[in-house]
């Protein structure tokens, strides 16, 4: 990797950080319509996963995954109007952050039903095979997510048809505020990739490196047309489930512990070890990443409320040459 690609990745992920703070902190004022479900500590995990992926390859992210929309290429403006409810949000005001996909980028809106979009992620990689594309379908999901039967279904699918699907499983260890050993009786989530036919890969969801290294060996068995990966990813989150969940189910010194292996300061101390002006490029980072969030925060602002009588658009799709 050269250092103009090690510092794309920094970026993303400070850039995610940003990003997801001023939403906390926006929500904290009232600003925003919705909820709330902040990654902060799981920013290698989307960047990771996302940052090689091809624009006619497709995301399917669930509720804690904004850092996909980012490195998938959504434009934080329309994003940010988004999950304001405004009309140049990609639901054109009908929703909050949570249902809206960017289809122009690849980028599947999540359902709240846990779980539902990972069948829709196989039909995905299905329509792939029949058309002989090399496109890749990536299904985030929590390892809570992991217990509910659609998931089941769209694995077993995947895993007959040899689909270029990847499932990556972000455990963050508790689902709301259920814990990992309530919620499957296995010690790894990936183990169940065997009653699939799928790879199963267990990795750190901290550390970039290991993160990327996963996702390449998974995207490369995808496109070579050799099935489906489950990579599962063990990473934190530090907020609570949403920001009005204080969390109180975990004890500080998890939290700390978990702090300690942050994935951005993991790694800046990769670009310390490689000889970088560390200091310099983390202040050009953040004034970088601080200027797209403040931009986007003022786009969304001036972004008008939808108007009443728009309500009932795009709601149904129309038989094809018809309008409306
Ligand atoms: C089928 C279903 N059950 C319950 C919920 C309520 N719910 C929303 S998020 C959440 C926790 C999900 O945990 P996990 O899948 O591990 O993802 P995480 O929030 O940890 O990222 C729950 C229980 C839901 N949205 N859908």
């Amino acid at each position: 990797m050269n250092e103009q690609k090690e510092r794309e990745l920094y970026f993303l992920m400070v850039l995610v950080r940003e990003f997801e703070g001023r939403v906390a902190a926006l929500d904290k004022q009232g600003r925003l319509a919705g909820g709330v479900y902040s990654g902060r500590g799981q920013e290698a995990v989307t960047v990771g996963i996302c940052h090689a992926l091809r624009p006619d390859d497709w995301v399917f992210p669930l509720h804690r995954d904004m850092g996909a929309f980012l490195v998938k290429g959504a434009d934080p403006d329309r994003l940010m109007a988004q999950i304001f409810g405004r009309r140049d949000g990609f639901s054109k005001g009908k929703d909050s952050y949570l249902h809206g996909g960017d289809l122009s980028h690849g980028i599947f809106g999540a359902t709240s039903m846990l779980g539902a979009t990972l069948p829709v992620a196989a039909g995905m990689g299905f329509k792939f095979r029949m058309k002989n594309e090399d496109s890749v379908a990536v299904a985030f999901f929590g390892e809570g997510a992991s217990s509910r039967g659609d998931v089941h279904e769209a694995m077993n699918f995947a895993g007959v048809h040899r689909l270029p699907v990847i499932f990556v499983c972000e455990n963050n260890f508790y689902a709301y505020s259920t814990p990992n050993e309530l919620q499957f009786a296995v010690e790894n989530v990936a183990d169940r990739a065997a009653g699939y036919g799928l790879k199963g890969e267990v990795a750190s969801g901290n550390d970039l490196h290991a993160v990327m290294k996963a996702m390449q060996k998974a995207t490369d068995r995808a496109r070579r047309g050799e099935g489906p990966t489950l990579i599962e990813l063990k990473t934190y989150r530090y907020h609570g489930h949403s920001e009005h969940d204080r969390a109180a189910y975990r004890t500080e010194e998890e939290l700390v512990a978990w702090e300690s292996r942050d994935p951005i300061e993991l790694w800046e101390h990769y670009l310390d070890k490689r000889k970088y002006d560390l200091p310099a490029i983390q202040a050009e980072t953040l004034a970088k990443a601080q200027k797209i969030v403040g931009d986007a925060v003022a786009f969304a602002e001036a972004s008008p409320e939808p108007a009443g009588a728009e309500a009932m658009d795009d709601l149904f799709a129309m038989p094809l040459g018809e309008d409306r």
